[in-house]
């Protein structure tokens, strides 16, 4: 049993509790040491603190640059309390034991995120709080360390509940806490260093990522998992505000992302567009001359899939629309807003969860991504790819109209979001067939049609919505094949990257079935 907690040092930046925590540590008998601005604020509030200066007899200097970086400091944190040796050294060289350290650091990712200068960002690297944090870890057995202000109350407890001591099994967690807080700062440094200095994707690298939120579980119920943010503050699942609805699961966060990174694909300024997904992959996405116009276009392109899906707008939400939505059950809504009307009609579906964010994502914002792999962690630039009317080559005897054009290039975003391989058809700016994850293209453009069939049917039709239609495949067609079976379910224009082996044999079937073909030279394999 360790002696009752005497001395701390206490040195943030975020101010939050500081006083409650000063306050409470003073009237249980701790004496409290701090660094400039913490310890003006402690005295101002009226409770007795000494200068870490004062303790070590040197100043804070150079721009508080150094300030705790002393023996002091340091062997008040480091010394073990049961070793002799350690004992008499403190007492030789006049330093005092630390029981308590509370730190948190110089804000240096807020600097990143506000888009601080080069200068700004490196003057908010901290230096002697993290090393004071790595001290005072390292020494867990005698020492305890607070880097998160949610953990002051937790060890006020313990001090009250354990004669004025923490137990080792709280400082076992704020230490293992401290060194993945440590640990996550540097990396946030590293990263922007990276970026700051224009390094394409380095080769030491390190990834770490705050907490958000536990989830009841992952992917499947005997799976746990959480949710991580990156810090950044791009509009996305991430940083989204939810309204309403119980709390978001694993799966629902992974579709509502993918939900949201397709439907930022069609800019706002073009008008209204929704996607629905199930399971990452859309199963509806239209424009529409109204929000609500675009979701019932979305929502035809297969009823039966919507349902249980997650929705994503290029808009705020408005009240016609939310209105719509309701019909069916939806899981989750993402928006960049949503009007008190819309929030009012969904306040009667509890199930429902409402997301807003400030804006859409900018889909062409270079960033990283992460997939774990056994042993390993796969790291790629997004696929930021955009193809434009510009880059578009027709290789076949007829070229698209501009209508057609228009639902290519359409078909050809969506194609981006679906998981290989994909197939897409589109009419009049809306999906009426999506071919997902098929291990043959074949199969994909299969799959997509007879989907398109089956809406006819449940729709009253006459004839398939596939008939007329532009598609678009995710990479090359290797045989003519799929290409056959696209002009059999309707389709009379192509895009897809071309580059098989087999392009004249796939370019003259499709001047056979009198189909417009374009290559785009770029291909979207999403896996
Ligand atoms: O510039 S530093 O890296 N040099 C130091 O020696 C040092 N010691 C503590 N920054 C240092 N700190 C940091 O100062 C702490 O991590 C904390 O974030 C901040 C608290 O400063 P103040 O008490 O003056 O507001």
């Amino acid at each position: 049993n360790l002696a009752p907690l005497r001395r701390a040092l206490i040195s943030v930046s975020d101010k939050t509790g500081l006083i409650d925590l000063a306050q409470a540590l003073s009237e249980r008998g701790v004496e409290l040491l701090s660094t400039g601005g913490s310890a003006q604020a402690i005295r101002d509030a009226g409770i007795e603190v000494r200068d870490v200066a004062d303790a070590t007899g040197f100043p804070e200097m150079m721009d508080g640059r150094v300030k705790t970086l002393h023996p002091v400091v340091h062997g008040g944190l480091l010394a073990r309390r049961d070793l002799e040796a350690h004992r008499d050294a403190m007492v030789e060289h006049n330093i005092g034991p630390i029981d308590l350290l509370v730190v948190n650091l110089y804000p240096f990712e807020e600097t990143v995120a506000k888009g601080a200068d080069f200068d700004t960002c490196i003057e908010n690297i901290d230096i002697g709080g993290p090393a004071m944090i790595r001290s005072a870890a390292k020494n867990h057995t005698f020492v305890t360390v607070v880097t998160d202000i949610e953990d002051y109350s937790a060890v006020l407890a313990e001090l009250d509940a354990n004669d004025g001591q923490t137990t080792l099994a709280l400082r076992q967690r704020l230490a293992q806490t401290a060194y993945a807080r440590t640990a996550a700062y540097d990396t946030a440094v590293s990263t922007w260093m990276a970026g700051a200095i224009g390094a394409d994707m380095p080769r030491r690298r390190s990834f770490s990522g705050t907490f958000k939120q536990t989830m009841r579980y992952g992917e499947n119920s005997h799976q746990s998992a959480a949710f991580y943010t990156d810090g950044t503050d791009r509009p996305g699942v991430a940083t989204a505000l939810q309204h309403q609805g119980k709390d978001l699961s694993y799966n629902n966060i992974n579709d509502t992302d993918a939900a949201f990174e397709l439907v930022a694909e069609f800019d706002a300024a073009d008008g209204p567009a929704v996607a629905i997904i199930k399971h990452a992959n859309p199963c509806g996405v239209a424009r529409g001359a109204t929000l609500v116009e675009a979701y019932r276009n979305a929502f035809d392109c297969d009823r039966t899939s919507a349902f249980g899906g997650i929705v994503a707008l290029n808009q705020p939400l408005d009240e016609d629309t939310a209105n719509a939505i309701v019909e069916i059950f939806t899981e989750v809504v993402i928006a960049p807003g949503a009007s008190d009307a819309a929030k009012a009609v969904f306040a009667a579906k509890k199930n429902l969860r409402l997301l807003t964010t400030d804006a859409l994502p900018d889909p062409k914002t270079p960033i990283t991504t992460y997939r774990q792999v056994a042993g390993g962690m796969l790291v790629q630039d997004k696929d930021t790819g955009y193809v434009g009317m510009d880059d578009l080559k027709v290789v076949t005897k007829t070229a698209p109209t501009d209508a057609q054009m228009a639902d290519l290039l359409f078909a050809w975003k969506v194609a981006k979001h679906v998981k290989s391989n994909a197939i897409v058809y589109v009419k009049d700016k809306a999906t009426v067939g999506v071919g997902a994850g098929q291990m043959s293209r074949l199969d994909s453009a299969l799959i997509a049609a007879k989907k398109a069939e089956r809406m006819a049917d449940a729709m009253d039709l006459p004839q398939p919505l596939t008939i007329g239609s532009a598609v678009a495949s995710d990479a090359f067609f290797p045989f003519a094949d799929g290409l056959m079976e696209a002009a059999a379910a309707g389709a009379t224009c192509v895009i897809q990257p071309g580059g098989s082996m087999r392009d004249d044999e796939v370019i003259a079937a499709a001047d056979e079935a009198g189909i417009a073909m374009v290559f785009t030279g770029m291909r979207h394999f999403k896996h």
